[in-house]
């Protein structure tokens, strides 16, 4: 048995060179809750200049390559010079999200509205996204619908479905071969009542009925306290339906803090079942991005502290030694197969990934990278009236 056992730190090496984690554009801009935006020294004052923030995050962690924009927010008139822009600074545009949330018009929900003109008026902003995505090269986009009713009766929660199917349909049709629809779930907020994408479940359905190159995307901040992420990770990994993930973590609501800082342990368990489930294998198509806001903490630090808690997340789960994961389980022996994923929990990577970052020719340390670079002081004596990261951008 020892012959045939190979060494997870092997694999975990392979893996971890090649991992990336696509940043999101809103992550740099300023942000708050309802209650006050923060605004910070050198936040940058269009989408160009948050490119130039997500390369920065790129430059020492290596793991970013990519950054997600939010249309309207990151709204240009040359999307192909923007992608060029990217390029010129190491990264790519990545996964185009679409905005049908924040205008007046939107108040009683956007392609779920019970008013027909809203519903062309959000329809023909998804078709705008696919224009964007097909100018950036872009393979993905994401929607999330903050549609939904405060009070019952409000509307007809069944003829809400129907509206909404009706939009997926009409995007799903014009996207091009090599596109896909990314559908994000949220249980609850804006709306109170009811949601009309408010969980994985209804996600699923949606996509099972739009066609192969709809799939749902896992926001891990969008569910009910205690829910069991990782069990619909495996879920939908196991039926082909996980397209991506948008990380963050939450000690009460959406919070949208760093992944990784409110439960590790949480983050190793779906790393878990990422790797059980090929997520990262070579010609893995899932996609794992951030979606966070960073309403206390400098921006770009944040990001790449979020980057290196992914890492080392995804170095623990590498690390599971999976043949005797699979024997004790295999033998009924609860106690053994639990210490097998304990053991690989407990162990400090941060060894293996300052290694495998010289070996890349990057600093050990990233964060003490970025500081000694001056590229936030730089930004700050350059930049005057950074905006805010999407509400008013
Ligand atoms: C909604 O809460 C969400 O998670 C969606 O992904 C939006 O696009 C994003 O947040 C806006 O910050
Ligand atoms: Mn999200
Ligand atoms: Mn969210």
């Amino acid at each position: 048995m020892a012959t045939e056992h190979h060494d997870p730190r092997d694999l975990a090496r392979t893996v971890l060179r090649r991992q990336s984690i696509e940043l999101p554009s809103w992550a740099f801009g300023n942000s708050g809750t309802r209650f006050k935006v923060f605004g910070q020294p050198g936040v940058p004052r269009d989408p160009w200049e948050k490119i130039a923030d997500a390369a920065e995050v790129h430059r020492h962690t290596g793991a970013a390559p990519t950054v997600a924009l939010h249309i309207p927010w990151d709204r240009v008139d040359d999307y192909a010079a923007l992608a060029d822009h990217a390029r010129d600074l190491g990264v790519r545009i990545g996964t185009i999200n679409a905005n049908v949330f924040q205008d007046d018009d939107y108040k009683l929900g956007s392609v779920a509205n019970p008013d027909p003109a809203v519903r062309r008026k959000a329809l023909d902003h998804l078709h705008a996204c696919v224009d964007v995505m097909d100018a950036t090269g872009s393979r993905d986009l994401k929607l999330w619908f903050a549609d939904g009713t405060n009070y019952p009766g409000q509307d007809d929660l069944r003829t809400r479905q129907d509206r909404l199917s009706e939009a997926l349909h009409s995007v799903y049709d014009r996207l091009g071969t090599n596109q896909r629809l990314q559908l994000e779930y949220k249980l609850f907020e804006p709306a109170f009542y009811s949601t009309d994408v408010p969980d994985w479940g209804t996600a699923y359905a949606h996509c099972l009925e739009l066609g192969e190159r709809a799939v749902v995307c896992v926001d891990t901040g969008h569910h009910a306290p205690h829910t069991n992420i990782e069990f619909i990770v495996a879920f939908l990994l196991r039926s082909g339906k996980l397209g991506s993930f948008d990380f963050n973590s939450r000690f009460y609501a959406d919070d949208d803090l760093m992944v990784g800082a409110a439960d590790p342990f949480q983050l190793f368990r779906i790393m878990h079942e990422v790797v059980r489930g090929g997520a990262l294998d070579e010609d893995s198509e899932v996609a794992f991005m951030l979606d966070q806001c960073h309403n206390i903490e400098p921006k770009i630090a944040g990001q790449i502290r979020s980057v290196m808690n992914v890492q080392e997340a995804t170095a623990k789960a590498l690390l599971i030694d999976t043949a005797e994961l699979a024997a004790a389980q295999q033998e009924g022996d609860v106690l053994g197969a639990n210490a097998v994923l304990m053991d690989a929990f407990n162990t400090d990577v941060r060894p293996l990934l300052a290694e495998l970052r010289e070996e890349q020719g990057l600093d050990p340390d990233p964060m003490a990278a970025h500081r000694r670079s001056g590229y936030t002081e730089r930004a700050a004596a350059e930049r005057k009236g950074g905006t805010q990261a999407g509400w008013g951008a």
